[in-house]
């Protein structure tokens, strides 16, 4: 176990074999990202080390599909074992794994039916479909003229009828012409949801915390108030837990946590136990059974690997171990980020292991922050501005999170 040395042990990061490794990529790859100057190759539970052998502790998790830290064995050993097996038939014909996985995952998060796919944006465009089904063939909306209710400031992945919807210059200019039918209302406020209803609507989409806008947590009773509308106006209620879901905030669901049961839950990132790219839409019945043989699906869709691995993701959730981890190292987590606001920290929002901290500007931006971060052997994401994110893997230990912690102040006193 690392101790933290409270020196920059990272100081010469990127030298010239980084800095090769960087610049070959940059060569063959699109720059759609900026990524921070570190070339891993290699993970272990909640560190990863570079080419060059220097260790950092992951606080981002890849965006909370790494819950259960890097190749945990569990899950490591069940995809082994089905690579001796059979790792992809399409849906064209059963596997012996898709089934087990639909009980499995659907007990897990309090639904019926399941319906595998392999990204979040894929499963939030797969949920975006079956509530315009629904809202059809069921609520009785006219044709092509559903209504669906987002909040400003969602993230829910990449593609074109998705960016439809963001209201970030970054993620949707530059990409028309869009996909009608969706209502823009502001985070937090149910009220402005149940005006924004009209005889079309067909559902409402919803991350329970805003991740990529700086884990904004909305007011108590939010998520409450918006399953109550939503029944009261027959609306399906539809939660996208791709981020905040299996186990980040302290409870299986973000919805769970809150006591609340959506009508569709995204689920993605995790569920793949940070091995492979596994998503799904968990729902009611009657949302469930609308779509018929041949109108959705996906190549990889329910393939037996991911099911393998996803059912080895739901079995480490059946225990609650993953969960009461982030509950109590939550509790730890707010009392050191506490004691630095005022010492480089502005605010922070911090729910079970997921934290968005607001640094003083004057310090600098969250990217620079991060690049200090990373000569202090912690590796984290900003969102915006001078917010930070920080999400480790679950399963990580009283001291690592004190490892992180530490960095994190050691990183914003070099930096005033
Ligand atoms: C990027 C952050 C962004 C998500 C929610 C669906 C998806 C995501 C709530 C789509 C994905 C990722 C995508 C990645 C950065 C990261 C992210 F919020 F997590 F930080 F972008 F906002 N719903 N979030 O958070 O899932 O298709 O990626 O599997 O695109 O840069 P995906």
């Amino acid at each position: 176990m690392e101790e933290y040395s409270g020196n920059a042990a990272h100081e010469a990061h990127s030298p010239t074999v980084q800095r090769s490794a960087i610049e070959h990529e940059e060569q063959f790859i699109a720059h759609n990202y900026h990524p921070l100057p570190v070339v891993v190759s290699r993970g272990d539970g909640a560190w990863v080390t570079d080419i060059e052998g220097r260790r950092y502790l992951d606080a981002l998790s890849a965006y909370s599909a790494l819950n259960f830290g890097h190749r945990h064995p569990d899950l490591v050993s069940a995809a082994v074992a089905q690579l001796g097996r059979l790792t992809l038939t399409s849906r064209a014909f059963h596997n012996d794994q898709l089934g087990p996985l639909g009980e499995e995952l659907c007990a897990l998060v309090g639904q019926d039916m399941m319906l595998p796919m392999n990204t979040g944006a894929e499963a939030v465009e797969t949920a975006l479909k079956l509530a315009r089904l629904w809202g059809y063939r069921v609520k009785g909306v006219d044709d092509d003229s559903a209504e669906i209710i987002v909040a400003a400031g969602n993230f829910h992945g990449r593609t074109i009828s998705v960016v439809s919807f963001s209201d970030d210059p970054t993620a949707r200019d530059g990409f028309g012409p869009f996909t009608p039918g969706f209502v823009t209302v502001p985070y937090g406020d149910a009220a402005a949801i149940e005006a924004a209803i009209t005889e079309n609507t067909v559902a409402v989409l919803i991350e329970p915390i805003q991740g990529e806008a700086g884990v904004l947590i909305p007011p108590a009773g939010y998520l409450e108030d918006i399953r109550r509308i939503t029944t009261a106006n027959d609306v399906l209620f539809i939660a996208d837990e791709v981020q905040s879901g299996l186990g980040r905030t302290g409870d299986t669901l973000e919805t769970t946590r809150n006591g609340v049961t959506p009508d569709l839950v995204t689920l993605g990132k995790a569920l793949g136990g940070g091995i492979l790219p596994v998503s799904a839409v968990a729902g009611r019945k009657d949302v469930m059974s609308v779509v018929r043989p041949g109108e959705h699906g996906s190549t990889f869709g329910g393939n037996p690997l991911s099911s393998a691995v996803a059912r080895a993701v739901v079995a480490l959730l059946d225990s609650g171990i993953p969960q009461a981890n982030a509950r109590w190292l939550g509790a730890e987590l707010h009392k050191e980020l506490d004691a630095l606001v005022g010492h480089g920290v502005v605010a922070f929002r911090q729910v079970g292991l997921w934290a968005g901290i607001d640094v003083d500007p004057e310090l600098g931006t969250g990217r620079e922050v991060c690049e200090r971060l990373l000569r202090h052997g912690v590796l984290a994401k900003d969102t915006h501005g001078s917010t930070i994110r920080l999400a480790p893997p679950l399963t990580i230990t009283d001291d690592e999170l004190d490892y992180m912690c530490a960095a994190l102040s050691a990183a914003l006193t070099e930096l005033a």
